[in-house]
């Protein structure tokens, strides 16, 4: 493969993740949809992102919002129709922006034709679309194997006797892709999608397409019968194939593809052009009061972007639909926080996310009952902490700590009911903040952490430093303060960023403050720019203070 089959375009972009069921509600259902999508498009040019990555909104029974797909090539009904979104693809790109969708082909949903024909008996020729095993005496699973979202990865099918797989829930069978039939119908459906003129695929759980034998034992990782297990090359190389051919740019979500491996994945030859890495979530504490550990977090990152710094290409996120809001666990929930946080990660090598809400720093949702989550996982969670002896309260707490819903309340856009997501009632409760923490209001405010963010991206963007050049971690023990340099052919810039609420003093190295004098504060959110000046050998920052400096190179 040579290197101008490489879309480049994405080196230079900011993506936006776009839940859209929690987006904007045009019809009054209480549900997002393309309309509201549509309607919004010109925030999201204002804001200043180049593409969109659109979690799925595929006909669905929703069990897993979505990522349970009953027709790929159907449009959800509650989300409009095949005809709108043209139009909303139409309009992205007459706007400057691109549209990327999200491929689920892991698993389908238990009401997908194939499972419904492959359950209809052995002899089905769809029943090698998906796994089935003979179950051992009394109905128990073939293995011991654990599904991500809790319980066995086998569900009884009483019918045949047999069970079928499923790394999540069971109304998500896994697909079979070492059946050669599966694959090209996954492959034809694929090229379908990008006949259309999408820009793009983010690959879901595309690291657990391969499954280890069923006799595979497990020794210490839970997961690793279903995580980037050998065999999985040949179909990512169909895959990349079939990319290429479009000139789209493709993210993969592949959780334990590890940073070395990662080079392959994502370098000129790689299957895809970048990867979610799913690692830097380190948490501390006691379940049900986790944060994230800043020291685990920078040197997560800081060894993803050592190892891919002269091959492959990040994808850099704090936030997304399967996590909580990342101004709560890994900040105090304020405008500086949220700030903090957005340069920390937002001036990395690779290209940036920012996850519907996470632009207005919004905060995780205070959950006082289960009946208002709606998390299948959570749900789960919470029964098997009850059938274990949990009480209800403590089960509640521990279950909504971590719960995926934080992230999925309605997008805030103004102080009207229902902060302006719906007319009707929301699917998920709006976050009882948003008369103060909206759209509107922080368009207004020139401090807001909406405006903050639309200038860092045009920063980034100034600067082809951030994008090109390399990377080296400053002060590595800091548990506090994530610094890090980053230095081109021409210029220099020192980021640092104090991630927690405490006044700390960073010494700087002695090497960056050759020529002292020099060091300008070009990008932060400290409170006067007259006292950020200059870069000293004890440099104090008061909580949450983030500053970049551009450094005199000689
Ligand atoms: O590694 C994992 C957990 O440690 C997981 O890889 C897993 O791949 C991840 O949670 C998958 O998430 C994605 O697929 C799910 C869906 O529920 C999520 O919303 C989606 O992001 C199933 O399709």
């Amino acid at each position: 493969m040579t290197h101008e089959l490489k879309q480049p375009w994405w080196q230079h972009a900011v993506g936006y993740q776009l839940y859209p069921r929690s987006f904007r509600d045009a019809d009054g259902d209480g549900i997002g949809d393309i309309a509201g999508i549509m309607e919004k498009l010109p925030y999201l040019k204002a804001l200043g992102v180049d593409f969109i990555w659109l979690n799925p909104i595929y006909l669905s029974p929703n069990v897993d919002n979505g990522y349970d797909i009953s027709d790929f090539q159907k449009i959800q009904p509650e989300y409009g129709t095949m005809a709108e979104f043209k139009a909303l693809l139409d309009k992205c790109h007459e706007l400057g922006l691109k549209l990327i969708l999200d491929l689920v082909i892991n698993h389908t949903s238990d009401q997908h034709p194939w499972f419904l024909e492959a359950k209809k008996g052995k002899d089905n020729p769809y029943r090698d679309y998906y796994h089935w095993q003979p179950a051992t005496s009394e109905k128990q699973p073939p293995n011991d194997w654990q599904s991500f979202f809790g319980g066995s990865t086998w569900t009884y099918d009483e019918n045949s006797g047999e069970s079928y797989f499923h790394v999540f829930a069971p109304q998500q069978p896994d697909l079979n892709w070492r059946n050669g039939q599966l694959r090209q119908a996954i492959y034809q459906m694929i090229e379908w999608w990008l006949a259309l003129g999408i820009d793009g695929f983010r690959l879901d759980a595309i690291s657990h397409l391969q499954k280890e034998p069923w006799d595979f034992k497990i020794t210490d990782n839970p997961w690793a019968p279903f995580m980037n297990v050998s065999g999985i090359e040949a179909y990512m190389t169909d895959l990349q194939g079939l990319f290429r051919k479009y000139h789209v740019m493709t993210v993969g979500e592949a959780s334990g593809v590890s940073s070395r491996q990662a080079v392959s994945w994502t370098d000129d030859d790689g299957y895809l052009d970048m990867i979610f890495e799913l690692e830097h979530n380190v948490r501390e504490g006691e379940p049900g009061s986790e944060r994230i550990n800043v020291l685990g977090f920078k040197k997560v990152l800081a060894r993803w972007q050592k190892h891919l710094e002269n091959a492959g290409w990040n994808a850099l996120y704090v936030e997304n639909h399967d996590n909580p809001r990342i101004n709560s666990v890994l900040g105090n929930e304020t405008v500086k926080s949220a700030q903090a946080i957005a340069v920390a990660y937002m001036l990395l090598k690779g290209t940036p996310f920012i996850y519907q809400g996470q632009e207005l720093g919004m905060t995780n949702y205070p959950f006082a009952t289960i009946a208002e989550v709606d998390a299948k996982d959570s749900h789960n969670h919470y029964r098997l902490l009850l059938e274990s002896g949990v009480s209800p309260e403590e089960a509640l707490r521990l279950t909504t700590h971590w719960t995926r819903d934080h992230a999925r309340t309605p997008m805030q856009w103004n102080d009207s009911p229902n902060s302006g997501f719906t007319s009707g009632t929301p699917w998920l409760a709006v976050n009882p903040n948003y008369p103060q923490l909206n759209v509107e209001a922080e368009m207004a405010d020139e401090g807001s952490v909406l405006r903050f963010y639309q200038k860092l991206i045009g920063f980034r963007k100034a600067e082809g430093t951030f994008v090109t050049g390399g990377f080296d971690l400053v002060a590595a023990g800091d548990p506090d303060i994530f610094a890090y340099l980053r230095q081109g052919q021409e210029k220099a810039f020192l980021v640092v960023a104090n991630l927690s609420a405490k006044k700390r003093i960073l010494t700087i190295p002695k090497r960056y403050l050759a020529q002292e004098t020099a060091a300008t504060y070009v990008f932060g959110n400290l409170a006067s720019d007259a006292t950020a000046g200059l870069l000293t050998k004890k440099l104090t920052l008061a909580p949450y203070d983030a500053a970049v400096y551009e450094l005199a190179m000689n």
